[in-house]
């Protein structure tokens, strides 16, 4: 040992950039460099890397990524990274969290998945494309809707996948949610991809346009308000709870945006934002028991909105929930 300044080259904290698909050109991406080598590396989400199929994370001698185009597996990789760090923003400054976990950690991520649909198999996310294989699955939407099922699953107590078929529901849900709300944080211009209520309306997963709407399920043939008939398909049953956020957030008939039905009681809502109705979403959820169920969400969130805020945002919350067809609780805290 010599003892020279170049026995030791510690890795370094950088702001990368990328030619993205989705998120523009460039974007800032936090990465990492260890020698002469920039790896798709987060330096300070814990967790959070983005690899091929084969799980190798993408390397470099340069800190500049992708190329823009939808089919590049490297530029993929710069929407995730792009999209997980930006929810992790999000979750902090909007929800006071501390990463996907809730204790500063995230979930490693791998991209070029040969499905049509992306997939969390308990250890790292996948991310597979679309019906056409023009575009890979990693939308603002889509990639915080896999991450927001994991924070559904470190929260609270339980009812995430492989429980029951509403817990599942609840959390595609939760997902959807975090994506709109993600968006919103983001709020890129009308020519990348704009704040919205739709799920999926960039990848085009199918040909079809998104797959969920939120506003007014319906539209894509899912059920727009809940009903005790036993769930047959999670993702379609996202449906009732994604709706309530609507009407929580927006209302029913929100200037410059969609319309939104009602199934029971006033057919005049008023939303009180996203930001107000995320915390109270959010502060339901760490209410979690098992099985999670769209009664206990209610309850959990009317409990949510009067200790954050007041009466008029708990009668908000009630009206929202009664409007997706979801009686009040017993037990239900009053104003
Ligand atoms: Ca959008
Ligand atoms: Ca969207």
């Amino acid at each position: 040992m010599t003892g020279s300044a170049q026995a030791v080259s510690p890795a370094r904290f950088l702001q990368g950039s990328g030619n993205s698909h989705f998120n523009g050109n460039p974007v800032t991406i936090q990465t990492t460099r260890s020698g002469s080598t920039y790896s798709l590396t987060d330096p300070t989400r814990p967790g959070l890397k983005c690899a091929n199929a084969a799980g190798v994370v993408f390397t470099k001698p340069v800190d500049t990524w992708g190329n823009g185009q939808g089919t590049n597996l490297e530029t993929a990789c710069v929407d995730v990274m792009f999209g997980v760090q930006k929810f992790s923003d999000m979750l902090a400054q909007w929800l006071g969290r501390n990463g996907i976990d809730g204790a500063g950690n995230s979930y490693p991520a791998r991209v070029g998945l040969n499905q049509l649909e992306n997939q969390w198999n308990v250890s790292s996310v996948h991310f597979g494309h679309n019906q056409a294989n023009t575009k890979q699955l990693v939308s603002l939407d889509m990639v915080t809707n896999e991450y927001g099922q994991i924070v559904f699953n470190t929260t609270g107590n339980g009812g995430g996948p492989a429980a029951t078929p509403e817990g599942t529901a609840l959390a595609e849900s939760t997902g959807d949610i975090f994506g709109a709300m993600n968006e919103h944080y983001v709020n890129h211009p009308v020519a990348l991809d704009e704040p919205d209520y739709t799920v999926g309306e960039e990848v085009n997963v199918y040909g079809a346009g998104p797959i969920r709407y939120m506003y007014n399920p319906s539209l894509a043939g899912h059920p727009n308000c809940y009903t005790s008939a036993p769930i047959t398909d999670p993702s379609s049953a996202a449906g009732p709870q994604n709706h309530w956020f609507y009407l929580l957030a927006e209302g029913t008939n929100p200037p410059g945006k969609p319309a939104s039905p009602v199934c029971w009681g006033p057919s005049t809502l008023t939303g009180l934002g996203i930001v107000k109705a995320g915390r109270i979403f959010y502060a339901g959820l760490q209410l979690k028991t098992y099985p999670w169920t769209h009664g206990k969400a209610r309850a959990a969130t009317v409990h949510a909105a009067k200790t954050l805020f007041g009466c008029a945002e708990v009668n908000a919350t009630k009206a929202a929930w009664t409007a997706v067809n979801v009686s009040p609780q017993a037990g239900e805290v009053t104003c």
